[in-house]
């Protein structure tokens, strides 16, 4: 297993839409776990292969408090979405800010697991918010899409600024959270 770079925005990678997975063989799992590795490491609760710049359709999400509810989603589809929740969001490809993001309350999915069985499950709270948006990311999209262009430029701005920074000065700066 190996950790992974985390991709983070304006990345133009982020941006790329992601390609189904043809076939769940060894080198997909080698890098499914390598996502759980990755997120774990973090930490997160989700991960989706696009930051880690791997163009396939592979989600891996973990919203337990003791990394024991792993789930991997390969080519995640959603059957159908009911009601509505707002929550902060965050996202470990846009370090340090959290904002309000509407999604649905309970998806129905289905994918193909580390086995490339086919399963369906339903599911609500945390876990529906996180597939719901690591789904986004393999779609290139991110969850500051949904903030007003003005809000969403200056978080863009000051990650720029992050980025031209020394290394050693950037991390120290990711942890804190900015509220715009
Ligand atoms: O895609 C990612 O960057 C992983 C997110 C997943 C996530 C975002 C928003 C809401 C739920 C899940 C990261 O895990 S962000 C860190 C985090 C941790 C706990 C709760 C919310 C966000
Ligand atoms: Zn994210």
């Amino acid at each position: 297993m190996a950790l992974r770079e985390i991709l983070h925005f304006p990345d133009p990678r982020l941006r790329l839409r992601a390609r189904p997975v043809d076939a769940v063989d060894d080198g997909v799992r080698a890098l499914v776990d390598d996502m759980f590795e990755t997120m774990y490491a973090a930490p997160g609760i989700g991960l989706a292969a696009t930051q880690i710049n791997v163009q396939k359709r592979i989600l891996v999400a973990d919203v337990s408090d003791d990394q024991s509810a792993p789930h991997c989603l390969i080519n995640p589809e959603i059957l159908s979405r009911e009601g509505e929740e707002e929550m902060d969001e965050g996202c470990l490809s846009v370090p340090g800010f959290y904002e309000r993001v509407q999604r649905a309350e309970r998806v129905r999915v289905r994918a193909l697991n580390r086995d490339g069985e086919a399963f369906e499950m339903e599911i609500d709270g945390l876990l529906a918010v996180c597939v719901q948006h690591e789904i986004d990311h393999l779609d290139g999209k991110l969850f500051v899409d949904y903030l007003s262009t003005l809000k969403r430029n200056r978080i863009r701005k000051k990650l720029e600024k992050q980025t031209a920074r020394a290394p050693s000065e950037r991390t120290s700066l990711a942890g804190s959270a900015v509220n715009l």
